[in-house]
């Protein structure tokens, strides 16, 4: 009888530890579930808290901080020479002005000139009466500057919008990249003035088929780019 109890509680035991195991083991499979599901919040620098998704798309189009200024941006905190005077504004700011490590953008509150007056007055004011720093006014527009004041190297488009240069439409030209023997691509010629043959270490084919030989096969000599018949006979 003894025995029989001792059975029923270990019994109950077992099966009271087996229930709460079992109910881990669903809990913790759909947290991670969830977390699956979700975008995780991550924080860059300064910019706000956003999910890994906005983040995979921010990479993809433009990233503060990643020490290239992209269309939108007119400068990067990261590259040196970023401090610029404050006459790219207005010829009638003076002092220095620095890249703005949260929005990539310079901010010429701290330039000396004009203060007061509004967007669209026709002066460009360092703190106009809405507090906003002005780069250009909309009235005047971008007033002779270009995509290239602000870096970019492509042709784009700069605007003057609510006071501000915007180079959304401004563009990088994309350097060539070198061409030479042994970057896996034939070029015709590559930038040594060399017209490749072939690229690597590769089987070319039949002497027999290639010039006045009756054995051997002709392989890529991939320091050169050109066919090696040295096993030509
Ligand atoms: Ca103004
Ligand atoms: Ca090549």
């Amino acid at each position: 009888m003894a025995n029989k109890d001792f059975d029923k509680e270990n019994f109950s035991m077992i099966a009271i530890v087996a229930i709460v195991a079992i109910v881990a083991i669903v809990v913790l499979i759909m947290s991670v579930s969830a977390g699956f599901g979700k975008a995780s919040a991550i924080s860059i620098g300064n910019y706000p808290t956003q999910s890994s998704s906005r983040v995979g798309l921010a990479t993809a189009t433009m990233l503060c901080g990643d020490a290239l200024v992209e269309p939108g941006e007119q400068c990067d905190p990261t590259m040196s020479g970023t401090s610029i005077p404050c006459s790219t504004f207005s010829n009638n700011f003076t002092g220095t002005v620095t890249c703005d490590a949260s929005t990539c953008k310079f901010i010429t509150k701290r330039c000396t000139g004009f203060r007061g007056g509004y967007c669209g007055d026709g002066f460009v004011e360092v703190n106009n009466s809405a507090d906003l720093a002005e780069q250009c006014d909309d009235a005047i527009g971008i007033d002779g500057r270009t995509c290239a004041t602000f870096g970019f190297t492509g042709e784009g488009t700069l605007a003057c919008t609510n006071c501000l240069y915007d180079t959304s439409r401004c563009t990088n030209t994309i350097p060539t990249p070198p061409k030479y023997c042994g970057d896996g691509i034939v070029q015709k010629p590559n930038d040594g003035g060399v017209n490749e043959l072939c690229e690597g270490w590769q089987y070319i084919g039949r002497c027999a088929d290639l010039g006045p030989y009756t054995s051997g096969n002709v392989t890529c000599n991939p320091e050169q780019c050109v066919y090696d018949l040295r096993y030509c006979y």
